[in-house]
């Protein structure tokens, strides 16, 4: 079980739609404690927020012609008075069982890492939930500012399908407000949300090498961000249920919540499961909703305090 949990989990952590066909395999590293590398982390992102800066100042005052990029440089020499990152981040704590998210069958204990981003420019749209589909650009660095994946032109992700720290990181992005056609296709976003994130190895891949074998077990990851639009109420799995109601623990994971978890035996949370209680009554049936398709409510018909859909003797 717990094997095929971590082969899925490392399958569906994947990021890029255009993968690099010339990808090296990764190398494996021993693993290590994550109490340990959580606070190695830790230390190596505060000592690079303390240590560099964005270019606020365009930000603040765009001056014609400005891409609104975000560009990060050192604070040193001639940048020595400029504002460190740090002290722009916002933070937010997140547990990570590494049992669960890394298949370290010794830890059980749940891990707390920060994650720290900053909105750069907020966006004047509506903000995504941890299970909708978004469409977003984005930019991923290590530390020392090296590329390891990019797209320019706006992509879709399922969420539930990305690393930790970036899903997080695009429920604080608000979206555009405006979105229009330009006649060839593609599509112009007004006043898109703009940020960047900075994620620990355990909001990211961990022990693991990404999708592609680029990334070195144990990466500190820096995304760059635009949140440009999401789907409201993603439904992934089509049971009728959005995938946000999907988390019933309410903690943001959407891959944690299984309830039929002891019988089945695939790796399919609620949000991917359309029978989540295993009792052969698709969970469409065993919930209201409108003529639309669109849920409306759930039921307890044996009022036992369990939804229909998630009680496998009703
Ligand atoms: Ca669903
Ligand atoms: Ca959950
Ligand atoms: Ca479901
Ligand atoms: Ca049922």
């Amino acid at each position: 079980m717990k094997r095929i949990f971590t082969f899925f989990l490392t399958t569906i952590a994947l990021l890029s739609c255009d993968k690099d066909d010339g990808s090296v395999p990764g190398t494996v590293v021993p693993t290590r404690l994550l109490s340990e590398v959580a606070v190695e982390d830790d230390a190596e992102l505060q000592e690079y927020l303390k240590t560099h800066f964005y270019n606020y100042e365009e930000f603040e005052n765009p001056p014609a012609g400005f891409d609104f990029k975000i560009v990060i440089d050192t604070i040193a020499g001639d940048n020595a008075g400029k504002r460190p990152l740090f002290e722009d981040v916002s933070v937010e704590e997140i547990m990570v069982l590494p049992s669960f998210s890394f298949g370290l069958s010794d830890q059980d204990d749940e891990i707390a890492h920060k994650l720290y981003y900053v909105e750069v420019r907020e966006g004047q749209g509506d903000l995504p939930t941890e299970g909708d589909n978004s469409i977003l650009r984005y930019e991923g660095s290590f530390l020392d500012g090296t590329l390891f994946d990019a797209s320019t032109t706006p992509v879709r992700f399922y969420l539930p399908n990305l690393v930790r720290g970036f899903a997080e990181a695009m429920t604080k992005l608000n979206i555009a407000s405006e979105i229009t056609e330009n006649g060839d296709g593609t599509l112009a976003f007004e006043n898109y949300g703009i940020g960047i994130v900075f994620i620990p190895s355990g909001l990211g891949y961990g022990n693991g090498t990404g999708p592609t074998g680029n990334i070195p077990s144990y990466s500190n990851l820096i995304f760059k961000l635009d949140g440009l639009s999401f789907e409201e109420s993603t439904d992934f799995d089509g049971d009728g249920i959005p995938s946000i109601l999907e988390d019933l623990n309410g903690d943001g994971n959407l891959n944690n919540d299984n309830t039929d978890g002891e019988i089945e035996q695939l790796f399919l949370p609620n949000h991917r499961d359309n029978d989540d209680d295993n009792d052969g009554i698709l969970t469409r049936d065993e919930i209201e909703l409108d003529a639309d398709g669109n849920f409306v409510a759930f039921k307890d018909t044996d009022g036992d305090g369990i939804s229909d859909h998630l009680d496998n003797d009703n």
